[in-house]
């Protein structure tokens, strides 16, 4: 599939906005703070740098990729809908009984997924086994983790930094959705990560810090990442916005998990188009 251009991806990322005000409604709920904050992210990666086949899901050289923040399916599940995994009707049974889609990504019945996630703390050691086993397999593919802020206060993730520093994946890359902001109030707050960069990088990282909302920068630091042959793993920590595009919720603790009457989805639509 063609790599969007930077124009192309800025539109992506409004339709992919849009749609998870539209699967909120569908699902009647969700965890719609963090997936807006990570949707820029979400169409970089799949609209111009995961080398993936929608009609070959399982295909083995393909990029892996973990959303290791798995509250956030709410948007990511409507991303794999966009790439052409599964028809958008499909959305419409988000989190209803006997759907494949629950809140949170199961990989068994998602098309496109590769690790079922929801307890935070175990994308980073599972994509550091994936990247392991590429170098074993002797297959080209990268693994990208995508992380949570607050997610980051889980302890296994600084044994799998420590871990893949000493294995020298560069062929790991970490995302971390730095929207300051967890279930229960600022990270600053209830535990603080900062010196953040500092921490990844005295575990050896190679750190790239950038605006998760600006295409330019983040296909920037993506470019960087993926080039990546240091013999350490990357991670990007890219600066956002929780609830970003729709302003009611942006920065706010209480976009953390809701629901939307329809005045206030067409509300949220509105804020996004004119964003
Ligand atoms: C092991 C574990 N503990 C607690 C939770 C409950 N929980 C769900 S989301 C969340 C906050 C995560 O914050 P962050 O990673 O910053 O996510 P974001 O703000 O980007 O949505 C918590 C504590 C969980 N899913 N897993």
């Amino acid at each position: 599939m063609a790599k969007l251009s930077i124009d192309e991806l800025k539109a992506k990322a409004k339709e992919l906005r849009t749609l998870i005000i539209d699967t909120t409604v569908w699902a009647g709920s969700g965890h719609y703070g963090g997936a807006l904050s990570s949707a820029d992210i979400l169409t970089a990666l799949y609209f111009r740098y995961l080398n993936l086949d929608p009609a070959n899901p399982d295909w083995e050289d393909r990029d892996r990729f973990i959303l290791s923040k798995g509250h956030s399916g709410l948007g990511y599940i409507p991303c794999l809908h966009l790439k052409g995994y599964f028809p958008v009707d499909d959305l419409k049974n988000f989190n209803h009984f006997m759907s494949p889609f629950g809140m949170h990504p199961d990989c068994h019945k998602v098309k496109g997924c590769d690790a079922s996630t929801g307890s935070l703390g175990h994308g980073l050691p599972m994509g550091l086994g994936m990247a392991l086993g590429a170098r074993l397999l002797k297959k080209p593919f990268k693994t990208v983790v995508l992380l949570g802020d607050g997610e980051c206060d889980e302890g296994s993730n600084y044994e799998a930094m420590m871990a893949a520093a000493h294995y020298k994946t560069d062929n790991l890359i970490a995302i971390v959705d730095r929207n300051q902001l967890m279930i229960d109030g600022f990270t600053e707050d209830v535990m603080s990560l900062e010196p953040f960069a500092d921490k990844w990088k005295a575990f050896n990282w190679d750190v790239i810090e950038c605006d998760g909302h600006n295409m330019e920068e983040l296909c920037a630091a993506l470019d960087k990442a993926w080039a990546a042959n240091s013999g350490k793993p990357t991670v990007i920590i890219a600066k956002t916005v929780k609830g970003k595009g729709v302003k009611f919720l942006e920065n706010d603790v209480r976009s953390h998990y809701g629901a939307f009457d329809s005045a206030k989805a067409e509300e949220a639509k509105q804020d996004i188009a004119n964003s």
